[in-house]
């Protein structure tokens, strides 16, 4: 048996057994699954320790003939992308799985053609256009690293992207559709290349239309390079562990890091997980809200549902625009079996109301997928019975950006389900539970730290530029382990519950941010001393963020300031990283060696005001009652 596809519970707890008694003929016989160009000589190296995790080593592949190539002859008229604009009046676009490789293929050569090769970093700075999957595929079919930085970030988060990665290229778009917004793109490229010396080449898709400034020598637009270009293009030739792209990602501590995954685990991992966890039949339309900017865009988007041979729509626009009915109006209208979202989407239409849900039918729903933070019990409730009807069963995914697939979900309609539980560790994985002093908790009904003591294909392999970096976030906590950051509880039943981050990292939204990262983008506004930010439970975005300012001078005009604060903020790291709360204070809570007590500061936030705890550490105990006061 392969346990190619788990049908039943029986299914799921064989597979899982033998792929810890034998994780690597488990996973061999997954591989097999696909097109290899030369089959692999080990199927697993590893030691946590250095780390060095090798997975089909001696494999050579291309993962694009895998999403496109070996689908045409039985799915080439197939459709593979139904793209569904920002504005519903506006025609939306499908292909076909020999339209996409047609398209694919072209857009590769026009890479070629600009000389891009194989190993060359590309950054992709686009909104969700059918160009920015082709663009994708294309870099990939080419052997390039791909590294899509999300647009919601600024031209110094882009430039900052592009410097480490040392990108020789940058594929964006004129500008944007968001909303009832237009926004710029290429000018924000153009203003963060004042800052890069790598990048040789910008090619732009034309979507709003928008006058944008060309730099000759430079920029190309597509649509003119396309004329120059066939649709032959053989696939380039990679090693399974040749790094297929990286993606930046924020942790606790200084710059977000490039998370780098490769080409063969990367493939059979995501496939295996995209199929298993939605249940993924051959008539399925899959719809991920997500941004392709993000892990969950990379993972089922781009490249799990392209493997599987699925049909997926992808949406350009925002939950809310016309109306909060957008998401609904899109299942009905393209028959959407399959919808993966985030519990603040869902909490945000949810506080919308059920008005905007009655018109729409909805009866092609069959499952539901969460993903991106906790969902809470009350978000998912609302999924069930006003989007799922009762019937769909829901998917609560876990995973990371490093993780590169889903780890802990229930499995749809098969396990079962438990509201705010991910649950069940999908087979390859072995979920351990720590104490803080590293030792493995056995028993159920417990709460730990999350690792991972065995290593599962899609498991990153480094940060780019920095293997030292990687080994100290993620493997040097817990000797052997991979440390995922989160804490988890698990019930009597084995289900995991994850509850959240347990380091500096503030989760707005489904969207991951180091409180480091939004500190250090604070400090540059004028007249800014120091500060500390701290999460606070919000009741759309999760998490929202609260800054603690400490500011040179008395603030006499605390609007004007804090306008000033965010536009800092939007400059440095995106319009998605702005605090939701600035209070000014004349100083942070300091232990005697300088270091701030966030815990304090998170007290404070959650207005746990009278739980703040031993404060007598502090270097000036006072400063606790001021900031108590001047709570927001
Ligand atoms: C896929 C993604 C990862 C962090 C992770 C968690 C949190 C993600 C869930 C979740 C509870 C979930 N990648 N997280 N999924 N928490 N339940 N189902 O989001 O790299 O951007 O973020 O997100 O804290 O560590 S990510």
């Amino acid at each position: 048996m392969t346990f190619d596809r788990i049908r039943t519970q029986q299914d799921y707890t064989d597979a899982h057994a033998k792929s810890v008694s034998d994780p690597e003929g488990f996973w061999a016989a997954q591989a097999e699954t696909f097109t290899w160009r030369k089959t692999w000589d080990t199927t697993l190296v590893w030691d946590f320790e250095k780390p060095d995790i090798q997975w089909f080593a001696g494999g050579k592949l291309n993962i694009t003939e895998n999403c496109l190539d070996r689908h045409l002859e039985k799915r080439g008229n197939k459709l593979a992308l139904i793209w569904e604009p920002n504005d519903p009046k506006e025609r939306f676009v499908r292909l076909t799985y020999r339209e996409l490789h047609d398209r694919v293929c072209r857009y590769a050569n026009v890479l070629k053609r600009n000389g891009i090769k194989k190993g060359d970093r590309v950054a992709v700075y686009m909104p969700m256009v059918p160009e920015l999957m082709i663009a994708v595929l294309a870099c990939a079919r080419i052997g390039a690293i791909h590294s899509v930085v999300f647009c919601g970030f600024s031209a110094q988060s882009l430039a900052d992207r592009i410097n480490d990665a040392g990108a020789v290229a940058v594929l964006c778009s004129d500008g944007m559709f968001r909303g009832a917004k237009e926004m710029p793109v290429k000018s924000v490229v153009d203003e963060a290349l004042e800052q890069c010396t790598t990048v040789r080449r910008v090619i732009v898709t034309e979507r709003v239309r928008w006058a944008v400034n060309m730099v000759a020598g430079r920029d190309v637009w597509l649509h003119e390079e396309l004329t120059q270009v066939g649709a032959d293009c053989p696939a380039e030739v990679m090693d399974a562990e040749d790094p297929l792209f990286i993606l930046y990602t924020s942790g606790s501590t200084g710059k977000p890091k490039g998370v780098v995954h490769t080409c063969g685990g990367y493939m059979v991992y995501t496939d295996y997980s995209f199929r298993n966890v939605f249940q993924v039949e051959e008539s399925d339309v899959f719809f991920c809200t997500a941004d392709l900017g993000w892990i969950t865009g990379h993972s089922y988007m781009a490249y799990g549902p392209t493997l599987a041979g699925a049909t997926q729509v992808m949406f350009e626009g925002v939950p809310t625009f016309p109306d909060p009915g957008r998401f609904w109006q899109i299942v009905d209208k393209h028959g959407v079996t399959i919808f993966y979202t985030a519990p603040t989407a869902i909490r945000s239409l949810m506080a919308c109301g059920i008005d905007h849900v009655l018109p729409y039918s909805l009866h092609s729903l069959r499952v539901l997928g969460s993903v991106g933070e906790p969902i809470n019990e009350e978000a998912w409730h609302w999924y069930k019975t006003h989007i799922g009807k009762g019937k769909c069963p829901i998917v609560d995914t876990w995973w990371q950006t490093e993780t590169g697939g889903i780890l802990i979900s229930s499995i749809a309609g098969v396990t079962d389900e438990k509201p705010s539980h991910a649950a069940y560790p999908l087979p390859g994985i072995q979920p351990v539970l720590l104490t803080a002093e590293g030792k493995e908790i056995t028993e159920n009904e417990v709460e730990g730290l999350l690792c991972m003591k065995f290593p599962w294909p899609s498991i990153l392999r480094t940060t780019w530029g920095d293997h030292e970096r990687c080994r100290q976030t993620y493997f040097s906590s817990y000797t052997g382990m991979y440390f995922s950051g989160d804490g988890a509880k698990r019930d009597a039943e084995g289900r995991y519950r994850i509850i959240g981050r347990v380091d500096d990292v503030i989760n707005v939204s489904g969207h991951r941010f180091g409180t480091a990262e939004i500190e250090s983008a604070i400090n540059t506004a004028k007249g800014v001393v120091e500060s500390a930010v701290v999460g606070y439970p919000h009741d759309i975005k999760g998490q929202g963020i609260y800054a603690f300012v400490v500011t040179e001078k008395p603030v006499e005009d605390p609007e004007d300031m804090r306008g000033s604060i965010i536009e800092s903020v939007v400059a440095s790291i995106g319009r998605i990283a702005k605090p939701d709360k600035i209070q000014f204070v004349s100083g942070l809570p300091k232990t005697r060696s300088g270091k701030i007590m966030r815990r304090i500061l998170r007290k404070v936030a959650e207005n746990e005001l009278n739980a703040l705890g031993d404060t007598s550490t502090l270097l000036d105990p006072a400063v606790v009652d001021e900031i108590k006061g001047g709570k927001l």
